[in-house]
């Protein structure tokens, strides 16, 4: 089938337009005319699943591990070359066939491999991943600044590939200027375009499911790491590969732990079961939290404490449009919990963005602009009454406001009720 729909963008086009937005941003800053830019997918660890650098993806479609983008700028114009790994016959024996750069045929025309990888990409030149330094040699030549993408929190990590590189780099070229390629990712994948939406939309709805297999098994008895299953067991059947972040299933005193991963308790009635999960679906991450109680109903404290948080997260709600910023969504988030009596009891932000990665890049010191798409998330935690509550809805920016992309997801303390009080389902063993 034609991947080019009446009125839909190919794929390998949305990239190219990436790209070309980020030269377009790389051509305002000082010396972004006459520089080359890197991204890295990253590097196959032993035994864990790979996933592309998200900065990687975002502007290739790539998702093979050894793989690069070069951008050369000069004044005149722009080039760009991405580079897979090379074709490994032996290797295939363990991966399968993967995405190479395939090579040239003895006229230097690219062999049939490597014409197939153009085509899938969209991109007109391609290089094998041990060839960097070498097409590195001409844009060099002339570059004044180079670009390279680090981790934000690189201080706490291991000296990374993009490190290592510029530390070559800056051995040998001293002259070069350093430009963090990130930032510039960043300002661009935090507005998303109306494929990104759609993604995420995908990734929500195959969560919803999964808050409603868990809303539909749940009871007293039950431990935290068998909701968990069920909960990722409805991710694979809706069709997302993969998890947006380790699944959270806290249930009584760990209802209050912000990130427990643990999942091991076992659910007892007069428990609140705090829920955060995310489903990762072609690569966009959901975020929805729910808490429920695991008798059926809450008690009459429990839902006292519960309608707070949900009044908050209708609050913060309300204040999500265009040119607010996110500690504003914050702050209304906080004044209601406060005005409750309840402030000393929530104490994360509100917001986060959502995207690519679970919590996503872009700068908070920005106002929300239509394409942003942030959580709100409002909680209380009253560690001595081992009474924790969140609620997490995912909400796009929109031109007059915002629309609550999982508005579907019951979040009412009575109609998480009403599905609690239907026949438990019946768990396939
Ligand atoms: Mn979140």
């Amino acid at each position: 089938m034609s991947a080019r729909k009446k009125g839909v963008a190919a794929p390998e086009d949305l990239f190219a337009r990436r790209r070309k937005a980020l030269v377009e941003r790389m051509r305002k800053q000082p010396g972004g005319d006459a520089a080359v830019a890197l991204f890295f997918s990253g590097e196959e660890q032993n035994l864990v699943p790979f996933l592309p650098d998200p900065n990687f993806y975002y502007f290739t479609g790539v998702e093979s591990p050894k793989a690069a983008l070069l951008i050369h700028t000069t004044p005149q114009k722009s080039d760009e070359l991405l580079f897979l790994p090379a074709p490994d016959p032996a290797a295939e024996r363990w991966t399968g066939k993967v995405l190479t750069a395939g090579g040239l045929t003895e006229s230097a025309d690219p062999d049939p491999v490597r014409r197939g990888a153009m085509k899938r990409t969209g991109f007109g030149s391609l290089s094998a991943y041990h060839q960097i330094e070498e097409a590195l040699v001409r844009p060099l030549r002339a570059a004044r600044t180079v670009y390279l993408d680090f981790p934000e929190d690189a201080i706490q990590g291991p000296i990374g590939l993009t490190q290592l590189f510029w530390e070559r780099l800056r051995a040998r070229y001293p002259f070069l200027e350093l430009r963090h390629l990130g930032r510039l990712a960043g300002g661009l994948r935090r507005l998303k375009g109306p494929e990104e939406i759609r993604a995420l939309r995908e990734a929500i709805a195959v969560t919803r499911d999964a808050h409603a297999a868990a809303a539909g098994h749940l009871r007293p008895g039950m431990r935290e790491y068998e909701l968990q299953a069920l909960v990722e067991y409805a991710f694979k059947v809706g069709g997302a590969q993969r998890l947006s972040f380790p699944s959270i299933v806290g249930s009584g005193p760990w209802s209050c732990i912000l990130h427990y991963e643990k999942n091991r308790r076992t659910m007892k009635a007069g428990d609140l079961v705090v829920l955060d999960v995310g489903a990762r679906k072609d690569f966009y991450c959901a975020d929805i939290t729910r808490t429920y109680p695991v008798s059926g109903t809450f008690t009459k404290r429990q839902r006292k404490v519960y309608d707070v948080v949900l009044a908050a997260r209708d609050a913060a709600v309300a204040k999500v449009k265009p040119g607010v910023f996110v500690h504003e969504v914050h702050k209304a988030a906080t004044e209601v919990i406060a005005k409750a009596g309840l402030g000393k009891y929530f104490f994360h932000g509100t917001s986060h963005y959502l995207g690519l990665e679970a919590h996503d890049v872009g700068s908070y010191d920005e106002p929300l602009e239509p394409g942003a798409v942030i959580t709100v998330e409002p909680g209380v935690y009253i560690a001595a009454e081992e009474l924790g509550v969140r609620i997490e809805d995912d909400v796009a920016v929109t031109a007059k406001g915002c629309e609550v992309l999982s508005a579907d997801i019951p979040r009412e303390a009575r109609d998480l009720e009403a599905l609690l009080a239907e026949p438990r389902k019946k768990i396939i063993l």
